[in-house]
């Protein structure tokens, strides 16, 4: 059985324990390898480790400390077919999506800081012939990177790679769910020689590794995307402590199509933003909005499409729709299911696990399921599902379909289909979220400011957002005279 090791002061040990977590190849829900049930213990050899490397590392040279992150990008690319099928056996998602989105993502993370950190700038105030300020950004000294389940790689290089490019060292934890490639991540920075504890990886479960990362005294911030009770749970015990803290958490996010759109592209994009990676993105449209004249043929479109999408073996080219993450997750989303026909919905697409044979028998697979007849503050409307399940509803005025959007206690992302330039602004201005896409979904330019508001997340990720968090601006006044 493999065996996944820690990743600290540049070794690949096992927890101090030496107790093991298994971990579940989702598509067969097999054990297929062990994960180190690391404790407080290895998250303090960790957070030494860092601390000892955090003088030489914070004062290399810049170009120098680029050339590294970007040594690992070019690494990630060189084991692109590794790190995709790592992945797709971990998570569970369609290898082609783990090959065209997931593993591109982590290296263009890589690449995106390593280059970002050679254009950051500081600011200087003149104040007279005599007075100069001018700002210092110093890195913050340790931080803390925890990452979820549904995009493991893209994610975990997403908050790692401006902390190590601004001068940080690094105490991270990927999701005990989904840990591979996180492991294979950290023997790539071992062969690209990121020196030894500037990035430490601690393996294990949330409650014990991940609090032992937030609460320890000498890791000063924490960068956390998952769910919106975790990051409750962080902010509670770091808030006090007054650490930095960014938080990308949860989202409803609504898929609003109006009548003067382009139908085929919107039904196409809905098809996309509904059910990619199983649903499992936190960006996914799960609550369609469509103006009702063109109600009807929207829903014949966009179910004709669903309803052939492939579900399927992960590792097979055409699987569309792969299995979800965990045996637990998949009973979490069939619950609601169940709570959307209880609350007067009706199941128009899918609605069903599905049972597969040979390689993957035991597998956890949902058909992709379209609800309608729901009214819009109801709780399968309000509460984040995270799986292929996404509600659907007419509307007829901009002022109605606001009102729906914002309903819910998110404001992640939005998506908006229409060829009314004048609406796309009026709508991006009233719609309470982090991210609007008008007439595309996932399009990500790294320097745009990423995250949400309301209650999915504080702090924005992404280009000079994200080197800023962390960093320390310090003012200095110099008196020349
Ligand atoms: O997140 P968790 P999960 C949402 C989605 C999903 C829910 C739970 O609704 O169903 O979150 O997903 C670590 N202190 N999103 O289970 O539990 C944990 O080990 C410190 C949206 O992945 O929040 C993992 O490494 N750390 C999200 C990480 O936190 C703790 C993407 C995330 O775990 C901890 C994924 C604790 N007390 C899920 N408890 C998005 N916005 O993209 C757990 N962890």
């Amino acid at each position: 059985m493999e065996k996944i090791f820690n990743y600290i002061g540049g070794e690949h040990i096992p927890s101090q324990s030496n107790e093991w977590i298994d971990n579940y190849n989702p598509s067969n829900g097999t054990i297929y390898s062990l994960i180190p049930d690391s404790n407080g213990q290895d998250v303090e050899n960790a957070q030494l480790a860092a601390q000892k490397a955090f003088a030489s590392w914070s004062a290399l040279d810049v170009s120098k400390r680029s050339k590294v992150i970007q040594k690992i990008a070019t690494l990630i690319d060189k084991n692109l077919e590794e790190l995709a099928l790592a992945e797709s056996i971990d998570n569970g998602k369609p290898l082609s999506l783990a090959k065209k989105v997931d593993i591109p993502r982590a290296s263009s993370n890589m690449s995106f800081f390593a280059t970002a950190i050679l254009h950051d700038s500081s600011q200087s105030h003149q104040m007279s012939k005599e007075v100069i300020n001018y700002t210092l950004k110093k890195p913050i000294g340790v931080v803390g990177c925890i990452s979820p389940w549904n995009l493991p790689l893209y994610l975990f290089t997403w908050k790692i790679a401006p902390a190590l490019a601004a001068g940080n060292t690094v105490v991270a934890k990927p999701s005990e769910i989904t840990p591979m490639t996180a492991f294979l991540f950290s023997k790539i920075c071992k062969e690209a020689g990121l020196p030894p504890g500037v990035l430490n990886i601690v393996h294990g479960y949330g409650p014990k590794v991940g609090a032992a990362i937030t609460k320890h005294p000498e890791i000063k911030a924490i960068s956390f995307t998952g769910g919106t009770n975790t990051g409750k749970e962080i902010a509670k015990v770091a808030a006090p402590m007054f650490k930095k803290l960014s938080l990308e958490l949860g989202g409803k996010n609504p898929n609003i199509i109006f009548d003067d759109c382009d139908l085929d592209k919107a039904v196409s994009g809905t098809v996309l933003s509904s059910f990619s990676n199983q649903g499992q993105i936190c960006l996914c449209g799960s609550r369609i909005f469509v103006q009702r004249k063109i109600y009807n043929v929207f829903k014949e479109k966009f179910i004709k499409k669903v309803n052939k999408l492939t579900i399927g073996d992960p590792l097979n080219e055409q699987t569309k729709i792969g299995a979800l993450v965990s045996k637990s997750h998949l009973e979490k989303v069939l619950s609601y299911i169940q709570l959307a026909k209880q609350e007067g919905g009706t199941i128009i697409a899918g609605g069903k696990q599905v049972f597969l044979e040979d390689r993957c028998k035991n597998g956890y697979f949902l058909q992709p399921t379209v609800i309608e007849d729901l009214a819009y503050d109801c709780r399968t409307n309000q509460e984040e599902i995270f799986g292929p399940v996404v509600t659907i509803m007419p509307f007829d005025s901009e002022q109605q379909v606001v009102q729906y959007a914002n309903s819910t206690i998110y404001g992640l992302s939005s998506t908006v289909w229409t060829n009314d330039l004048n609406k796309a602004n009026r709508m991006s201005e009233k719609l309470q979220s982090g991210i609007v896409w008008i007439n595309c979904w996932l399009v990500r330019d790294l320097r745009t400011p990423f995250g949400g508001m309301k209650k999915s997340g504080v702090g924005r990720e992404g280009g000079f957002y994200a080197l800023n968090f962390f960093t320390e601006p310090t003012n200095v006044c110099i008196n020349i005279n």
